[in-house]
This record gives structure tokens, C-alpha cells and sequence, in this order.
């Protein structure tokens, strides 16, 4: 396998040289949010430190935490750190209940970011040679014109189809000749499975990698998607707050997530607000040290996850995340067993016969709780008797109690009819909350 890197010497940069390049931005940072964020400067006031406390990365515990609701009580600009003048783009995340979270960039920031992007394209083996289809949303959410830029930035030609219309996206990938997808998982899936509906055979596609993020998916579903695609699926993490996509992303070693760290500095938070150490699963928490339209101090982001520093066989020296398992407010509490979507996906996969579309429906009957997981039937499976279904139903929930530690409901439903997703899928209905 060759490696490529858009940026030798950061991407490869020995740790003790990144260590001394987050210690002097991360000075830096705190003392432009200090004098620029009256919330920053409050808060360090508040834990009776200023800027001059703060050497370097050794001192990050003495910082704030900022939580999404910091950015919320600042809505809209109130956390920029810069003049609104100076503001060249504003994305927002929609969020479930009221007002977005805003961020701003400068126009360094949007160079920042398409640099970025443009490591993760060389991480995808993605360059100018290629052709790159962005099926993300582009408008507010960032994936669209993150992915865009930083495949621009590389020299690719790209194709700004943005999400939906799903029969157009396949023709203009034939005719285009697209040799690289960034969207969803769950839209790639949909992609995929539309080419097999449609008739259209891998041979007639030049589709090599995938830029797949915005919502979590398991290891299961990347074999099931690669084959279906005939591609290299890899995996891309962000968050509009911390930059959008392009935070972290996976080189071809497929083992993690890379951390840009010369631009994030990340810790893994305990549910005791202590940092934990490297392989232990907590809550992601970012640093920006390089951002100037709205910095943020330890952005406690609540997906849960595992950093690592093991070296990497690509030969990047940044540290990676894992997979995320699940954002802590989506965790499932059934009948008192924590369970993430992501665990019920995998159950599932471990299952022969059941495509990998599937909804989960939590309710209450009395004081108990119940989780019903609706999963579509492969189509090669609808000749078969009503023995077999049984039998499969009985796999599916063993598979649910083993893998997932749930007593589940297993309701399986014909090929084609679970709703389909566009950009990040929607895949839990918990009607206890309307109680
Ligand atoms: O989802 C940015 C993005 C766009 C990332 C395209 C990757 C690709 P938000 O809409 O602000 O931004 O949502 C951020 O999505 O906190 C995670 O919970 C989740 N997320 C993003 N990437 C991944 C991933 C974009 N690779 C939230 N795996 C984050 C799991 C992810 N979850």
C-alpha cells in the first residue's frame, strides 16, 4: 500500500515536535479567547486563572470545560472571538429541540479546514487525479462544503450533488465516472442498494474509495458496504462546533481515526470530569488551537470513545480515535441495561439473512420498558417458509441478548420498507418520551 500524506512533515511529525506545537498554540488560543470571549474570560476568572498560568499542554486541567449549552446561552455570535467582520461563513447544527449551535469561521479557518479535508483525501488515496462525488447536505450542516473544499484543495474534480435524489446520484456516478463517494454510511448503504435494484452492475463504476461520517456506524456495516461497493470505505469524524468534517479521519490501515492534532488537542473525559488515559472509553473533548472565529476551550462533545497513541503502520504520528460507539444523550436505557444503537447494528450483522436496514422502537407497557427492533428480511430470503422466519427470529433475538444485553422484540419486515436515509439516519422512535 502506498502512503501519501497531504502534509509530510505535521502528518508525520515525531510527538515530542507535536507536543511542543500544541503547547505553544494552545498558549496561544487561551490568550486570544481571553481577551476576545467575555464567557472565556468570566470562566478563567471565575477558577482565578489567567492566560500566564497556562505554559502548555501540561496545564490543559486547569482550563473550563465548554458544553453545548455554553454556545447556546451565546447564541448566535456571542462566542466569536473575532469582530463579526472578520466573519467569512457561519454554519449551524439543527439540533433536536430549540435553537441551533452557530459557529463562525475567518476566512483562515476555511483554509485551515480545506487543508484538512485535504489530508483525509490523501488518507482516502483520493488526489487530483479523481473524480469526487459529494453526496453530503450542503447548506447549514457542514459535510456538503467541507468535503468539497477539501477535495477541491487536493485537485480533484468535484461533483456538488449533495444528498437525496438517489436514482440522479447513480446515473451521474456512471456517467461521471465518480471514483469517490463522501456521504453517510447509511446514505452509501441506500446508494447501494438502489444500484441493485436499478440494475446496475459494480463493472459499470469506477467507485475506488469511500469518505463515509456524521453518524456512527460499526466495523460490520463498512465489510457489508465495501462489498456492495466494490470501494475502500473509511471513515471520517467531526462536528460542526469543532470545525465539521475532517476532525479525524481513517488512513487505509482502516484502525481508527487519525486526530489532526497540531490543529485539536483531545482528551478522553471521565464520567468524574477527570481525563482518562489512552484506550480507556469516555466522553471526546477537544481543544481547537487553531481556530480564530470561535475557539473553544475542551468542547466536551459526549461521543464516547477510546483514544490511541500506538504507532500507526501508515506512518501518521497523530493519535486516533476509535469508532464511536454512541453519543451519550443517545444511549438507550432499557429496563435498566444501557444499550447504543451501534451494539443492536452489530447484533444484527451477526445474523445471515437480515439486510442491514433497520429501526428501533422503544415504548412503555406499564412500568416496564420495551424495545421492539424492526429489521428487513434479505430479498433472497422472501421464498422461504415460515419455519425459517421463526428460526431466523429466534437467531436475531439470541444474537440481541448476547451481543447487545437486550430482551428484544424482533418484528421482521419486508425488503424495501424501513425508511431509507438521505444524511444522517434517524434509527430510534422512543415513544416513552411522548408519555
Ligand atoms: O456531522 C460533521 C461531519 C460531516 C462529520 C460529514 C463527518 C462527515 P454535526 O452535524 O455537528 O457535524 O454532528 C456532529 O456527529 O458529535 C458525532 O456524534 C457524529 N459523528 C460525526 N462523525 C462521526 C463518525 C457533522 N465518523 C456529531 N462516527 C458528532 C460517529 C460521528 N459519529
Amino acid at each position: 500500500m502506498e502512503n501519501r500524506y497531504w502534509n509530510p512533515t505535521m502528518e508525520t511529525m515525531p510527538r515530542e515536535q507535536l507536543r511542543a506545537v500544541q503547547d505553544e498554540r494552545l498558549r496561544d488560543v487561551v490568550r486570544r479567547v481571553y481577551e476576545n470571549v467575555p464567557f472565556y474570560r468570566h470562566k478563567m476568572q471565575q477558577l482565578g486563572i489567567t492566560p500566564g498560568d497556562i505554559h502548555g499542554v501540561c496545564d490543559i486541567e486547569k482550563l473550563p470545560f465548554t458544553e453545548k449549552h455554553d454556545l447556546r446561552d451565546n447564541y448566535p455570535f456571542d462566542m466569536f472571538a473575532v469582530p463579526r467582520s472578520e466573519i467569512v461563513r457561519i454554519h449551524a447544527s439543527s439540533g433536536t429541540t430549540g435553537k441551533p449551535t452557530v459557529a463562525g469561521y475567518t476566512s483562515g479557518d476555511i483554509d485551515r479546514w480545506a487543508e484538512l479535508m485535504a489530508r483525509a483525501m490523501y488518507c482516502a488515496n483520493v488526489g487530483k487525479n479523481d473524480i469526487v462525488q459529494v453526496a453530503y447536505g450542503y447548506g447549514l450542516f457542514t459535510g456538503g462544503l467541507g468535503a468539497h473544499y477539501g477535495a477541491e484543495r487536493v485537485g480533484a474534480s468535484v461533483i456538488p450533488i449533495s444528498g437525496g435524489n438517489t436514482v440522479r446520484q447513480l446515473m451521474i456516478m456512471e456517467d461521471f465516472g465518480s471514483t469517490a463517494l463522501c456521504c453517510t454510511p447509511s446514505y452509501a448503504l441506500n446508494l447501494a442498494e438502489a444500484l441493485e435494484k436499478e440494475g446496475i452492475s459494480l463493472d459499470r463504476l469506477k467507485l475506488k474509495s469511500g469518505i463515509f461520517g456524521a453518524e456512527p456506524w460499526t466495523e460490520d456495516m463498512r465489510k457489508h458496504i465495501e462489498e456492495k461497493l466494490g470501494i475502500d470505505a473509511l471513515n471520517v469524524y467531526g462536528l460542526s462546533e469543532v470545525m465539521g468534517p475532517g476532525v479525524a479521519m481513517e488512513c487505509m490501515c482502516k484502525n481508527g481515526m487519525h486526530v489532526w492534532e497540531d490543529h485539536f488537542l483531545p482528551e478522553i473525559i471521565g464520567e468524574d470530569g477527570k481525563g482518562l488515559s489512552y484506550g480507556q472509553q469516555g466522553d471526546l473533548t477537544f481543544t481547537t488551537l487553531t481556530k480564530h472565529g470561535m475557539p473553544l476551550l475542551r468542547y466536551r462533545t459526549h461521543d464516547l470513545c477510546t483514544l490511541t497513541d500506538e504507532p500507526c503502520d501508515c506512518g501518521r504520528t497523530h493519535v486516533r480515535m476509535g469508532r464511536v460507539m454512541g453519543r451519550t444523550d443517545d444511549m438507550l436505557i432499557i429496563r435498566g441495561v444501557n444499550v447504543f444503537p451501534s451494539q443492536i447494528e452489530h447484533a444484527l450483522m451477526q445474523v445471515e439473512g437480515v439486510a442491514p436496514q433497520y429501526q428501533i422502537v422503544v415504548d412503555r407497557q406499564g412500568i416496564l420498558d420495551t424495545i421492539e427492533v424492526q429489521v428487513e428480511l434479505n430479498p433472497s430470503m422472501m421464498s422461504d417458509t415460515i419455519k425459517d422466519m421463526e428460526t431466523l427470529e429466534r437467531k436475531l433475538v439470541n444474537s440481541l441478548a448476547s451481543h447487545a444485553l437486550i430482551n428484544a422484540h424482533v418484528k421482521l419486515c419486508q425488503p424495501g420498507t424501513l425508511p431509507r436515509s438521505e444524511g444522517k439516519a434517524n434509527r430510534v422512535t422512543d415513544k416513552r418520551k411522548l408519555k
